[in-house]
């Protein structure tokens, strides 16, 4: 009895689409030429230790980060493999501070593509899991090339969304609103091979995810929150594993796998002016997005994250996202200390 053939994510990308008798097309191609970045990046990521390509460029971001390397690489792989198919209308990416415009000499189509290059690249030069994350809208503007208002779209209006983990191994996960899907690339044939159908939040919430030396800079019930998870505050048996890896991607790919919520709190030292860390637009709506699909739920502490309204493209959040129960938890906290 042979084994079932694998399912690369073309195969799989295409099955999805003829569920869409209007599909052009289009959406597939672009989730395709995301994969085929994610490689082209993996294989950087892989030898990031063995080529002069760690260390900073000295250069710093919008974000005021010093930017590393293997962040304009991954900006510049995924722009160069977007730019010209004539399917996206404008970009929108972490690494630049305005919308990037699709070059006058291509055609343009009608999507939106907004990233995160190399989310949690601060931890480049330790080896640590580092992820890519996107999001995909409709284009809404008039005529053929995007503006502003394409970019500043609620979460709840995304096509899709996904990210690739570069991680122990390399994996993509995306959904386009009909179930999350996981694929595990094989490099020694090239293929993203589906490894996680149809991926569901576990009910079961074993870990939590939060940078604790910021105690001191949330709200009273955030630090009760944090305290009950810890089993330090309520029912010791509510207690769970901290899990904290200081990249998005790979916390929150353990806790939609594994069990678990992320929290990353406002910074409520100044008051009136909360300050948060996340980016809305390609970090925790895409996110967001995932959960949901995955049958969990994302909020910024008031409200569900897909229901944001973007302001600003580098406008930042701050993010509670896990299972239904969990999110609930935190709803249940901050409500006490109204
Ligand atoms: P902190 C990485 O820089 C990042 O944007 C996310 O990937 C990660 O979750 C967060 O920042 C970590 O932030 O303040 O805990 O170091």
């Amino acid at each position: 009895m042979t084994a079932a053939q694998p399912m690369t994510i073309e195969r799989f990308i295409i099955e999805q689409e003829q569920r869409h008798p209007d599909a052009t097309g289009a959406l597939s191609q672009i989730l395709y030429d995301l994969a085929f970045a994610g490689k082209i990046i993996a294989r950087e990521v892989r030898k990031a230790g063995l080529v002069d390509i760690l260390g900073g460029t000295g250069s710093v971001n919008v974000q005021g980060e010093l930017v590393q390397k293997l962040d304009e690489y991954a900006n510049t792989t995924i722009f160069k493999a977007m730019d010209h198919t004539g399917r996206l209308c404008i970009m929108g990416s972490e690494e630049v501070a305005d919308p990037i415009e699709i070059p006058e000499r291509y055609p343009t189509g009608p999507y939106v593509l907004l990233f995160d290059p190399l989310d949690g690249s601060s931890n480049i030069d330790y080896n640590v899991s580092i992820g890519t994350i996107f999001s995909i809208h409709r284009k809404i503007s008039p005529g053929p090339r995007g503006d502003i208002t394409d970019i500043l779209q609620t979460g709840n209006l995304q096509v899709a969304a996904g990210y690739i983990l570069y991680g122990s191994s390399t994996m993509m996960v995306y959904s386009t609103g009909n179930g999350v899907h996981g694929f595990t690339l094989d490099p020694s044939i090239g293929e993203f091979l589906l490894s996680h159908p149809n991926i569901h939040m576990p009910e079961a919430s074993r870990y939590y995810s939060v940078n604790e030396s910021y105690y001191t800079r949330w709200t009273p019930a955030i630090r009760k929150l944090v305290d009950h998870l810890k089993g330090t505050y309520g029912k010791p048996s509510a207690a769970r594993s901290a899990r904290y890896i200081g990249s998005l991607v790979a916390d929150f790919h353990r806790n939609l796998i594994g069990g678990g919520i992320f929290l990353y709190p406002a910074d409520v030292r100044e008051p009136g002016k909360p300050k948060a860390k996340l980016r809305l637009l390609y970090e925790a709506a895409p996110l967001a997005f995932l959960a949901e699909a995955a049958g969990g739920r994302a909020i910024d502490g008031e409200r569900r994250i897909l229901d944001v309204v973007p302001t600003q493209l580098h406008q930042r959040t701050a993010l509670f996202v896990g299972n239904c129960d969990d999110v609930a938890l935190v709803e249940r906290f901050i409500a006490a200390e109204r």
